[in-house]
């Protein structure tokens, strides 16, 4: 396959002025006319060569010309024409089969209605056209289709016209006033019901919003529509960012290949992100979906206002909006913890991406398939980076970096040099070193080195980037590394640094090499390091666990006060490791009984701090992991604080179990997360009043996530009581498709032995459908992603099975199997036993025939 390189971009010969689609919508198949005004590109060749994909071509026009197909130079995936003059127009037509699209891109059917996904190149399944973002055309779309079966006709921008068809059909025309690239035109046609609301803007002027789900879950919308007016007003308050559309859309959808789609004006929901109440949803599913719905929305101005140039620039719309969508729920919500879960899955998927085979910068240079990029590195480092941009410029700065991006580029495709020009324009400061964070991948281990004489304190820090695949040669970066010193009565000292006298200063530190001299300091203090993680790096400081103790019972930062936490964790499991006989010694008991009966400190916190790195961030950070021994030490830990803390978890669980209350707010949001904390160290101790109070929490829940954490601890649990509660649950639950997700991930998930046998037994199940994603994430990713024990069982069946779906998979969703694909790339980290079982998959996987090239790439870069 043909591997596309940032280097060879060049403008299209043509641009796309004006768009004019029709869709005629049928059962069988669909017409699609399109109507283009095309533009010379001066200086370029009149050649237009259109992308196409699975294509059947009807008719083409050039102007009022019918062209002779037989003449023509086109195939499904191309249509090419030579000679062409300035300007003409030209209309093609096509025919397509939604129904018969599994790969859910371009346009499809789910569930009985018609829906598009078009980023990054689905557009060109629907006609042929330039596909590519920086073509920008202003669209007017017809929709026709059966009134009854499809009374909903939605596309991007506001309604112009609406009548009735002879045969019972019926029409709507859509005209969207603001140019956009192929990749954000949405369709929708189908039996919908809607939820209306309104938002004020801040110049006075009234936007509808609709959200459009099936009519059996109208009374489920509630919680997502309150998060798309938080959105619309957080982004201006924070940014002056005013929604442009006179209405904006959502429609929800059950096939869907990932969260959701930020389409001008008309986003697309993975039902997921969308559908809540507290009987059906965690708490973590309304995170989830106040989340996702703010990041959508913000793309709006950070996607779709001012778009990408190439799709290597996809940083550009993705690191950013994450960003801002981080921001939006630290502000809605608890800072600190948001930051703590922002970090997780930043270690748990990015700093792993980054330590493999498929390690590549925030702005690849190459790709095969650009899908395969949607990746960590892009949304979660990205985000990371522009976070750091924050920390350096300043709040002020940057916020006038910002204005200044969106105002030089509002209409424009723009490139990551466009957004780091901005700032350096608006603050005065330089960048360039800084961007090597865009260009070099791998995660930057930061040692650091502490002494102390007479009144100063002198940190020294050293940096160094890991070779990563095709780069080996790398600068040293810019990392801001924000530090505050405590003294031994637990307060942040105040010291003197370049003329300044503070508690917390941010470190730029920017050489291979550096010192940091600061005075003020009568004794040694401890050092509280990247505080609220400055910077995505490791951090290598060696503390006593005395100190790591001390930081997280001081630490004035949530986030080092858990990360000491984290790395105290770290340090006990790895004592244990050299001397199979260690025991947690009295102090370190005495710290986690305290930290549970602290009467000031955010439950969530603390259930943060009693919770332990993930296997797989501990299999990354090994050369050739012992996963057995990984697996066994923190398995101890969790038990020997489980045995040896039972009464006070015993008594924090009930003191956070307010049983005939469920309030959706902080409160009740983190005693149900601390209570969950708790039961999980209990039922770690095997004892039978444990797994008893799992089975009463889960017999007398009135909300699903504590029905959710009670059925979690019986999964691994080798006792009836396990069969009995998934039973009562399905029983319960079978009539809604996201809640049996649940039940099928839990499944997939757990720790019991037979776990392996349950998953196989899982695919024959008769809700299990292997054309809905949500269902195989639910059993397939769940099981190589979250059940290290299952996966990586030494016999190998695990990775076979997971080969098998790939390649079953991989016939009628190449995205979701070369998804599935990547959990066999980590293999370089395991012993020799299980690197050869994960390779032979890869290797089969490869010679298979018909292969997609999304599969391909990420199987043939392992095996590099
Ligand atoms: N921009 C889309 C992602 C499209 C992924 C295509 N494989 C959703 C988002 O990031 O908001
Ligand atoms: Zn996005």
């Amino acid at each position: 396959p043909q591997v596309i390189k940032l280097k060879d971009y060049q403008q299209p010969n043509f641009w796309a002025k004006k768009t004019e689609l029709t869709f005629d919508l049928n059962e069988d198949h669909s017409l699609v006319t399109s109507k283009v005004h095309y533009q010379h590109n001066p200086g370029h060749d009149r050649t237009l060569t259109l992308a196409g994909l699975s294509l059947e071509l009807v008719s083409v026009h050039l102007d009022h010309e019918d062209l002779n197909l037989d003449a023509m130079d086109y195939s499904p995936e191309h249509l090419s024409l030579k000679d062409l003059p300035d300007t003409f127009a030209l209309t093609i037509t096509t025919k397509i089969y939604p129904q018969k699209n599994t790969a859910l891109e371009g346009l499809y059917k789910s569930n009985g209605k018609f829906c598009t996904q078009c980023e990054p190149e689905g557009f060109r399944r629907i006609t042929y056209f330039l596909d590519r973002p920086d073509v920008m055309s202003e669209y007017r779309t017809t929709i026709i289709a059966d009134k009854s079966k499809y009374p909903i006709l939605l596309s991007n921008g506001n309604p112009v016209d609406s009548k009735d068809l002879p045969n019972n059909r019926h029409q709507m025309v859509w005209h969207d006033p603001f140019p956009k690239p192929s990749y954000l035109f949405a369709l929708v046609a189908g039996d919908l019901g809607c939820v209306e609301d309104e938002f004020t803007t801040k110049s006075s002027r009234k936007i509808k919003l609709q959200i459009f789900v099936e009519k059996e879950n109208l009374d489920k919308c509630d919680f997502a529509m309150q998060a798309v007016k938080d959105s619309m007003k957080w982004d201006e308050d924070t940014y002056g960012l005013e929604y442009d559309l006179d209405i904006f859309m959502i429609v929800a959808v059950s096939d869907f290949n990932m969260g959701a789609m930020e389409n001008k004006g008309l986003n697309i929901f993975n039902s997921k992100y969308i559908l809540a109440n507290p009987e059906t949803a965690t708490d973590s599913d309304f995170e989830g979906i106040q989340s996702v719905v703010g990041h959508e929305y913000f793309h709006n101005w950070s996607g779709n206002r001012v778009t990408c140039r190439d799709w290597f620039q996809l940083s550009l719309k993705e690191g950013l909006t994450v960003f801002r969508d981080q921001e939006f729920s630290a502000d809605m919500n608890s800072r600190g913890v948001k930051r703590i879960s922002d970090v997780k899955v930043l270690r748990n998927s990015q700093f792993v991406e980054d330590s493999g085979p498929m390690a590549h910068p925030v702005r690849p240079d190459s790709y095969i398939e650009i899908n395969n990029f949607y990746t960590s590195t892009v949304y979660n480092k990205g985000a990371e980076v522009i976070r750091m941009i924050h920390t350096i410029l300043g709040k002020d700065a940057f916020h006038k970096g910002i204005d200044t991006y969106f105002n030089r580029h509002d209409g424009e495709a723009a490139t990551i040099e466009d957004f780091v020009k901005a700032m350096e324009d608006s603050s005065g400061a330089s960048l360039k070193q800084f961007t090597h964070w865009y260009h070099q991948a791998g995660t930057p281990r930061v040692n650091a080195e502490l002494s102390h004489q007479d009144n100063k304190v002198i940190l020294k820090l050293q940096q160094r980037l890991p070779m990563t695949p095709g780069q080996s040669d790398k600068h040293a970066q810019v990392i801001p590394i924000t530090t505050s010193f405590f003294a031994k009565d637990g307060k942040a000292v105040p010291f003197l640094y370049q003329g300044d006298t503070k508690t917390e200063h941010v470190l730029i530190f920017d050489q291979g090499e550096q010192e940091f001299v600061f005075e003020g300091f009568a004794e040694e203090p401890i050092p509280s390091l990247a505080r609220s993680f400055s910077a995505p790096i490791h951090l290598d400081y060696q503390y006593s666990d005395e100190q790591l103790i001390f930081l997280m019972t001081w630490d004035n930062d949530d986030f080092n006060r858990y990360e000491a936490a984290q790395n105290l964790a770290m340090s006990l499991m790895k004592k244990r490791q050299q001397s199979p006989s260690y025991e947690l010694p009295d102090e370190v008991l005495t710290a986690y009984k305290s930290l549970l009966a602290s009467k000031t400190l955010d439950p969530r916190i603390k259930a943060r701090a009693l919770s332990f790195p993930s296997i797989d961030y501990l299999v990354s950070l090994e050369q050739e992991a012992n996963i057995e021994a990984i697996f066994e030490t923190r398995s101890w830990l969790q038990e020997s604080i489980g045995h040896s803390c039972y009464q006070e978890l015993w008594d924090a669980y009930h003191q956070s179990h307010k049983q005939d209350s469920y309030q959706l707010d902080a409160e009740g949001i983190g005693n149900r997360e601390l209570k969950s904390v708790c039961l999980s160290l209990l039922l770690a101790t095997g004892k039978e009043d444990s797994v008893a109070l799992a089975t009463s929490l889960f017999a007398k829940s009135n909300n699903m996530t504590d029905t959710i954490t009670a059925l979690n601890e019986l999964s691994h649990v080798n006792d009836p009581r396990r069969q009995d509660a998934f039973k009562s649950f399905y029983d319960k639950w079978s009539h809604d498709q996201l809640v049996i997700d649940k039940w099928f991930a839990l499944q997939s998930s757990s720790y019991h032995d037979h776990v392996l046998a349950h998953v196989k037994d899982l695919l024959e199940h008769k809700d299990f459908d292997l054309l809905n994603p949500n269902r195989v994430y639910a059993v397939l990713r769940q099981f190589a992603r979250a059940n290290p024990k299952g996966f990586h069982h030494s016999n190998g069946e695990g990775y076979q099975l997971i080969a098998d779906y790939v390649l079953k998979i991989d016939k009628t969703n190449s995205h979701i199997a070369a998804m599935l694909a990547n959990s066999l790339s980590q293999w370089r980290r395991f012993d020799k036993g299980r690197q050869g079982k994960m390779v032979a998959q890869l290797e089969r996987i490869k010679a298979a025939e018909g292969l997609s090239k999304d599969v391909y790439e990420i199987v043939s870069k392992s095996l590099q």
